[in-house]
């Protein structure tokens, strides 16, 4: 009995050392940390599209770096974004599909930022206009971008 808690005291300790050679314990962030100094830059980040669109944003306490916390704060911003995109997108696809007399499968739909982007063919102006109609009906749609072309 003694000699199992002594071993796992050891192997605590040991997790322990081996958590701290990292300083925030997050290895997306230290890959973007390149001088280690546990914070990222506006440099540091500028690799990544999404992180140094709204650094200011993500830049909570206003340091002009960010954090580890920060930087997850960042990350479920950017998830919770991600998914209310898709969400739209996929409810849009389904009304267009409903919709009588739209040629739904050939259009395309990409949302972004509650950005809705159509493209593709229709048969008529008026299929056009009817398609956007529906995206912009959606709940979280911000702009319809109606990029839809008549055959
Ligand atoms: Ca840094
Ligand atoms: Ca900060």
């Amino acid at each position: 009995m003694k000699r199992l808690l002594a071993a796992a005291m050891i192997a605590a300790l040991a997790s322990t050392a081996w958590a701290q050679k990292s300083k925030s314990g997050n290895s997306a962030f230290d890959a973007i940390d390149k001088n280690r100094d546990g914070y990222l830059s506006k440099e540091e980040v500028a690799g990544d599209k999404e992180l140094a669109k709204r650094f200011t944003k993500f830049d909570a306490d206003k340091d002009g770096r960010l954090d580890v916390n920060e930087f997850l704060k960042a990350g479920q911003d950017n998830d919770a974004r991600v998914l209310a995109d898709s969400a739209i997108t996929t409810k849009v696809k389904a009304l267009l599909l409903a919709e009588k007399g739209v040629p739904s499968t050939s259009i395309s739909v990409e949302t972004y930022e509650g950005r809705v982007l159509l493209s593709g063919f229709v048969d008529s102006n008026a299929q056009g206009a009817q398609a956007g109609k529906v995206a912009a009906g959606v709940s979280g749609v911000k702009k319809v971008q109606n990029n839809l072309a008549v055959k």
